[in-house]
């Protein structure tokens, strides 16, 4: 039983209606259990389980299209997706990151060996500053690694030409960012290579899952030798790979996800145009899917709590809790922050003002498209006060 199901159930939340009914921060969309039957008859009925079926080289093609980009190779997540992709572009010595992610994020730079700078991010998008970037660069900087951060576009631009200039990588932790658009198009046709996650608690969910968007059939050959224990043939071995594959289940249930993908994406806007018309005028409230702030694929619902409001954000967060709301602090604490990497950086986590105060302010409110309008009530009435 996982972590969080175990404090609930043992810390039954009682709100003053007397509902126990707890209400995540999202919960993942499924398709319907009978479309699911024929494809778990082909898979028991072929015994092709994994190592790249016919249902793993379906879903590729399929998110190409979908995506209009380059090739893309399925991982199992998109922690190694991470991984697989700083070791394929041959990524050395420092690479400048965002310290306002998730984890997954900075750890993949220490499996590679690598070492994060960390520089400070935007004050509306939550993304890296590119303002920020230059002064960060060294003689031993190879790359960058930017998150499209609760699915809104990094500064696409703004980073490309830096790292043209200073002969850098570029790679965007896309794991938020299916669907996202930008002014030409998907977001995932920027930078060498993009990472997605099909994690359970994601807009596109596989269970487990993940994607990286290459630019080229070159690029799709390395990260399926690397992904494949670096397997060139039977008996060769070209390169010190991992298993990254996706199994034949996760790629079935993606074929169907992408079925429902539009359908679904229109009632987390609905939801997320519904929060925001109704927190919007609450002094010290500020949404972050707000148009004004750029495109988003309404994959989280983050809202900023300032000292303008009645309590602290981590007084509202207990209050939700209080009443089986279960809002997250993503991304609080700051990497950086952590002990495992302070150790590491140093002097490199200096002047990360804004990713502070963000991280200090940030509440990510219950998202997701199966939300029921009584459970967003009950969380609109913990927000407001009722
Ligand atoms: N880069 C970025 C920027 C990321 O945000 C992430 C992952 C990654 C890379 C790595 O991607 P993967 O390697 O995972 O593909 C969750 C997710 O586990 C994690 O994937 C995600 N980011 C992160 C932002 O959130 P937790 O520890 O908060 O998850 P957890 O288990 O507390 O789940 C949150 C809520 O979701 C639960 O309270 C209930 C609901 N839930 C969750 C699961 C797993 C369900 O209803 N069913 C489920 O099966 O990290």
């Amino acid at each position: 039983m996982s972590r969080y199901h175990r404090s609930v159930e043992h810390q039954p939340p009682t709100d003053k209606e007397g509902s126990c009914e707890p209400i995540f921060v999202t919960r993942p969309s499924l398709p319907p259990l009978t479309d699911l039957i024929p494809y778990l008859e082909e898979i028991w009925s072929s015994r092709v389980l994994t190592n790249g079926g016919k249902f793993h080289a379906e879903l590729e093609k399929a998110l190409s299209e979908k995506f209009g980009t380059g090739p893309v190779a399925l991982v199992n997540n998109a922690t190694i997706g991470l991984i697989l992709a700083l070791k394929a572009l041959n990524v050395s010595g420092e690479v400048i990151t965002t310290p306002y992610s998730f984890v997954a994020t900075s750890h993949a730079l220490l499996w590679n060996g690598l070492t994060p700078v960390f520089v400070d991010i935007d004050a509306n998008t939550l993304n890296i500053d590119p303002a920020r970037i230059e002064e960060a660069i060294t003689a031993n900087t190879t790359a960058i690694l930017a998150v499209h951060c609760y699915g809104r576009a990094c500064d696409v631009d703004a980073i490309q030409e830096i790292a043209d200039r200073h002969n850098l990588r570029v790679i965007y932790d896309a794991a938020h960012a299916f669907g996202t658009t930008c002014h030409c198009g998907s977001v995932l046709n920027h930078g060498d290579l993009s990472i997605l996650s099909f994690h359970a608690t994601k807009i596109f969910n596989t269970f487990e899952g993940g994607a990286i968007v290459c630019k080229n059939q070159a690029m799709k050959d390395q990260i399926d030798l690397l992904k494949n224990f670096g397997f060139q043939s039977e008996t060769s071995v070209a390169e010190v790979g991992i298993n990254g594959k996706m199994n034949e289940f996760s790629a079935a249930i993606g074929i169907l996800q992408l079925q429902n993908f539009n359908k679904l994406l229109e009632k987390r806007k609905q939801i997320s145009d519904y929060y925001e018309e109704r927190l919007t005028g609450i002094s010290g409230i500020t949404c972050l899917n707000s148009a004004k702030f750029g495109p988003i694929n309404y994959s989280y619902f983050p809202v900023l709590i300032d000292e303008n409001y009645k309590m602290s954000r981590d007084e509202l967060y207990e209050r939700l809790k209080s009443r089986g709301v279960y809002a997250r602090r993503y991304f609080y604490p700051l990497l950086s922050d952590l002990p495992i990497y302070q150790k590491l950086n140093g002097g490199s986590s200096k002047n990360l003002l804004q990713a502070r105060k963000s991280s200090n302010s940030i509440l990510c409110l219950p998202m997701g498209s199966d939300i029921r309008s009584d459970e967003l009530e009950r969380v609109l009435a913990a927000i407001e006060g009722i």
